[in-house]
């Protein structure tokens, strides 16, 4: 199988598309219609063209091209990352046979369902950011926000792949249906509850870039480690783009706090907000929303899915090889967070202990939060580097759950049960309120002129690809 796609192709490919005229003539009559859904459902701001990274190998160097594209004729491609002839299942009951090159009829509709789920999520990202364009901070924003929104639409052309390649009939009405749902749509939504968030503003943007891509990371991450090998070395090559995704958000909220300590230093002031900046509280709730929908994407504490998903070797750990134990989990147990008696009758927040086959959602959402802390300590690390005393802060794990153990409960950040009513009374201060949301979309007045930026926000340290911040990233319409 060549490393490189051939660029004059209809559908650019490493999978050898040519010699399976039947999948080639199916992916070419869902391609019309993947357009069809990115003209209407993606970004809205006209350009000309787009200083876009395009994937053109899997091998180690030289993956991407840069250049100026018209976004119109962007070129989606599907890869999977180089095929391991020895690949041997690496968990699960199936450890040690090898490598699945095709799905086995038992494990045909988890997978089915896995791939679906993932794949659901891509397009639902670019329908949450599709108007952003219209208020980016600067160029180079811009050409990010693209950037992203391109790799998310070749990420559904990955699964597409998939579906298309491996589930027959019902794939192919699946791949049909991952262009019919939409984000937030009352009648048909996206299947997991942050993808029908708005991104309405950028901060929400880079906050969903930090938390929401890392989840992304992390999902990937265990779909690598898949008995079933397509799968795996898609997922390993999506990898590789979703690193910049997940810069943008980083860097993003790097700059955006940095603005606002700019200013409290320069203002002497704890409140940055009426010198055009987004407060330091601000932030923080920004923040307390996007990581508390993030971590409901990992599903229940405990799951007897992710036990049958793992103990069949469709979706392994992270860093499933450099884990120290059977692989198999059968005997062992786990404590996972959880609503607990406390003796009295009545309920508290802490701990029970489960069989690691169930708790395996808990792994992996802990080692994402163990991520997302390293975030929060970069950008304290900006406040401290300004002088100042305040700091961000990740919320409880029980915070605002939508699903898993706590979603019948609420807590405060600081892991605190409360009554619904002392909920209400107090979530306008942990949450984003509409006067906060109104504040922060007033402050988003696009800056589209080269080497400017809005006031709200810091200038990158380095532009793209070895070029400058005034570079012309975009070229509007
Ligand atoms: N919202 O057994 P449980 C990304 C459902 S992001 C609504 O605990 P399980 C990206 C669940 O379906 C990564 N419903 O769940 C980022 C189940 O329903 P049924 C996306 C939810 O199966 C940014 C029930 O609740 N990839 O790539 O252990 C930009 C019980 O759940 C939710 C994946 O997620 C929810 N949040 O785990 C672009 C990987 N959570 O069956 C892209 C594939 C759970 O009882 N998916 N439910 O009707 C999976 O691995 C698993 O399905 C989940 C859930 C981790 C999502």
């Amino acid at each position: 199988m060549p490393t490189t796609a051939d660029y004059t192709e209809k559908i650019p490919n490493n999978v050898g598309l040519h010699e399976d005229r039947r999948l080639q003539r199916a992916l070419e009559s869902w391609q019309p219609n993947f357009l069809h859904w990115w003209v209407s459902m993606g970004p809205t701001l006209p350009t000309q063209d787009v200083y876009l990274r395009t994937a053109v190998n899997v091998g180690r160097e030289g993956w991407a091209h840069f250049g100026h594209v018209p976004m119109r004729d962007y070129r989606w491609g599907i890869f999977l990352a180089e095929r391991d002839r020895d690949r041997q299942i690496g968990f699960g009951q199936h450890m040690g046979e090898p490598a699945w090159q095709q799905v086995p009829g038992e494990y045909r509709s988890e997978l089915r369902r896995l791939i679906v789920i993932q794949g659901d999520t891509e397009p639902a990202s670019v329908e949450q950011q599709r108007n952003l364009g219209a208020t980016a901070p600067s160029l180079y924003d811009l050409r990010n926000l693209f950037q992203v929104n391109v790799e998310e639409g070749r990420h559904l052309w990955a699964m597409v792949y998939l579906l298309h390649a491996y589930f027959g009939r019902d794939g192919r009405e699946e791949a049909e249906e991952l262009l019919h749902r939409n984000s937030g749509s009352a009648d048909s939504p996206r299947i997991l509850g942050a993808f029908n968030e708005e991104t309405p503003d950028w901060l929400s943007f880079f906050m969903f870039t930090y938390f929401t891509d890392r989840d992304g990371k992390y999902q990937l991450g265990t779909l690598k480690e898949s008995a079933f090998d397509p799968l795996s070395r898609t997922c390993e090559f999506m990898l590789k783009e979703e690193a910049h995704h997940m810069f943008v958000g980083t860097t993003g909220v790097d700059r955006v706090v940095e603005r606002t300590a700019q200013l409290m230093v320069e203002k002497d002031t704890d409140d940055a907000s009426p010198y055009g900046a987004i407060g330091l509280d601000v932030i923080q709730k920004y923040l307390n929303f996007h990581y508390s929908v993030s971590l409901d994407l990992f599903g229940g504490e405990t799951s007897t899915n992710v036990a049958n998903y793992y103990t069949a070797g469709l979706k392994g750990r992270w860093m499933e090889p450099r884990r120290k134990d059977d692989h198999k989990l059968a005997s062992d147990a786990v404590m996972v967070d959880a609503l607990v008696d406390d003796g009295h009758g009545a309920q508290s927040i802490g701990q029970t202990e489960v069989s690691a086959l169930t708790g395996l959602n808990t792994d992996l959402r802990r080692e994402y939060v163990a991520d997302c802390q390293s975030g929060v300590n970069r950008w304290n690390k900006v406040l401290a580097d300004a002088g100042l005393p305040q700091r961000l802060k990740l919320p409880h794990v029980a915070f605002n759950r939508k699903v898993g153990a706590f979603a019948g409960i609420e807590s405060s950040p600081d892991g605190e049960l409360l009554t619904a009513g002392e909920w209400q009374q107090r979530c306008g201060a942990w949450l984003p309120t509409d006067v906060d949301k109104t504040h922060v979309r007033s402050l988003m007045q696009p800056v589209h002129e080269r080497g400017k930026i809005a006031a709200w926000i810091a200038p990158p340290r380095q532009g793209i690809n070895g070029n400058p911040f005034d570079y012309e990233y975009v070229h509007l319409a």
